[in-house]
């Protein structure tokens, strides 16, 4: 079957799945994928071993640039080029039907997360039950202080409906990491405040601002806030209510899409125009969260990079609410694909790739832009997330499916045998793969 193609990364500690109750059928059928068995002797891979101890350490390097990871300050990247990686696969990935992961399970996701080297861990909505609270305050009290010798540690960053409850709940979570973040959201489109909160634009705009102050009240010096379902929002509106928060103390803007409608170009648009227009704005980080209903979220995201968002929210696999988010890998990978090819491949592969679009683009066509991670990391996440959340990818996800490194017509595999860069953009061992063929290739079929 597809994933015999890889040595699957096998964690010792990982309990069995037998156990987890995935709402999906078993995926993929492998007769679907192979019309002949493949033999493993030629398509075996392994996993490049990831810990802290092979890890490349990016805080090192002096200077600006890719290796380089800017000191933290919450309202400013000291270089304009670094992207920060916000990783929510414990909040809103976890918030995927039939995702459920224990407090133990969330702990070592955690931990993997700062191997991967994500600038900020959104750890969970503490407010929303005794359970998610205790495992927030767990994973900021652990991994909130792991510094490493480079100086990194994850910020731990909890989730708040705009009311002092959350807000007051987020701050006893996170309070024990090194750098806590709170993040408080509530909606701003028309749709959302007439039926759902069923309040106007002046009472949301004085919620959003006195919490904001709220959250800073309490001693909180890093304040996220988001204006949900952003993406059919008034502009006017936004401008207005992100230049009040902004007064009151918020240091991340997040721009949410929460209902995956806008396409790149218009969301791309919108962070420029909230850019351009948003009194203050030039003091705070301005970020994006996009869900992947149309297919389009690590394109959105990458759009909004473009037109200068410094934060991307992502999940690793994608997951996340209905059609999930954007996926961390696949952005960390913009870095050195052409955009054609890489908005081509995006849209047939909605789910896995921002952080590699980073990795392949970044120079080129993002005009030099980069992130922290160690994208030799983001195979062993994959696995562990796929494995804990039952969620199983489908073959052909970009960068971490079954399928990703596979070259199946006659055509393709003669040409990875005269020279890899022919058909192959990004090099399984960027990911943590690692090739254990006489060729060094990964071959999906033999005839
Ligand atoms: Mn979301």
């Amino acid at each position: 079957m597809a994933s015999s193609l890889f040595t699957s990364p096998k964690f010792s500690h990982f309990p069995s799945l037998s156990s987890k109750s995935s709402p999906f059928p078993p995926f993929p059928p492998p007769a679907l994928y192979f019309r002949s068995p493949p033999s493993t002797s030629l398509l075996k891979t392994s996993v490049i071993s990831c810990s802290l101890n092979s890890y490349v350490s990016l805080g090192s390097r002096p200077g600006p640039g890719p290796g380089h990871r800017p000191d933290y300050i919450p309202n400013y990247i000291p270089d304009p080029n670094y992207v920060r990686i916000f990783d929510t696969t414990l909040r809103d990935g976890e918030q995927s039907p039939g995702a459920a992961l224990t407090s133990k399970e969330k702990l070592d996701v955690a931990r993997q997360l700062a191997k991967l080297g994500v600038d900020i861990i959104e750890a969970g909505f503490p407010a929303a039950s005794k359970d998610d609270f205790e495992a927030v305050k767990t994973i900021a009290k652990e991994v909130g202080n792991a510094v490493d010798k480079t100086g990194y540690v994850p910020v731990i960053c909890g989730l708040s409906r705009c009311n002092e409850n959350d807000i007051r709940s987020a701050w006893e979570a996170v309070k024990y990491a090194k750098r806590p973040r709170i993040h408080t959201f509530i909606a701003t489109s028309g749709i959302h405040m007439e039926y759902k909160l069923k309040k106007t634009k002046e009472e949301v705009l004085e919620i959003a601002r006195s919490m904001v102050r709220f959250a800073r009240s309490l001693g909180c010096d890093d304040v996220e806030f988001s204006p949900e379902d952003a993406g059919r929002s008034d502009k006017e509106f936004l401008y207005e209510i992100l230049g009040e928060v902004i007064k009151a103390g918020a240091t991340t803007l997040n721009i949410p899409d929460t209902v995956g409608i806008t396409l790149p170009n218009e969301f791309g648009q919108l962070i420029a125009d909230i850019k351009a227009n948003t009194p203050g704005i030039e003091d705070v980080i301005i970020s994006t969260h996009c869900q992947n209903d149309l297919g389009l979220a690590t394109a959105n995201s990458l759009a909004g990079a473009a037109a200068g968002a410094r934060q991307l929210e992502v999940t690793i696999n994608g997951i996340g609410e209905r059609a999930g988010n954007a996926s961390l890998e696949e952005a960390l990978l913009w870095s050195s694909w052409t955009q054609f090819f890489y908005e081509v491949v995006t849209f047939l592969s909605p789910i896995h790739p921002v952080v590699m679009a980073f990795k392949c683009k970044g120079k080129d066509i993002l005009g030099g832009l980069y992130t922290g991670i160690d994208t030799r990391c983001i195979v062993m996440a994959s696995k562990m997330v796929e494995e804990y959340t039952g969620l199983n990818l489908q073959p052909h996800k970009a960068i971490v499916g079954a399928n990703a490194f596979a070259h199946e017509s006659g055509i393709h595999q003669d040409g990875m045998l005269k020279h890899k860069s022919t058909y192959e953009i990004i090099s399984p061992e960027e990911i943590g793969l690692e090739r254990s063929n006489e060729a060094g290739i990964v071959l999906g079929k033999l005839r």
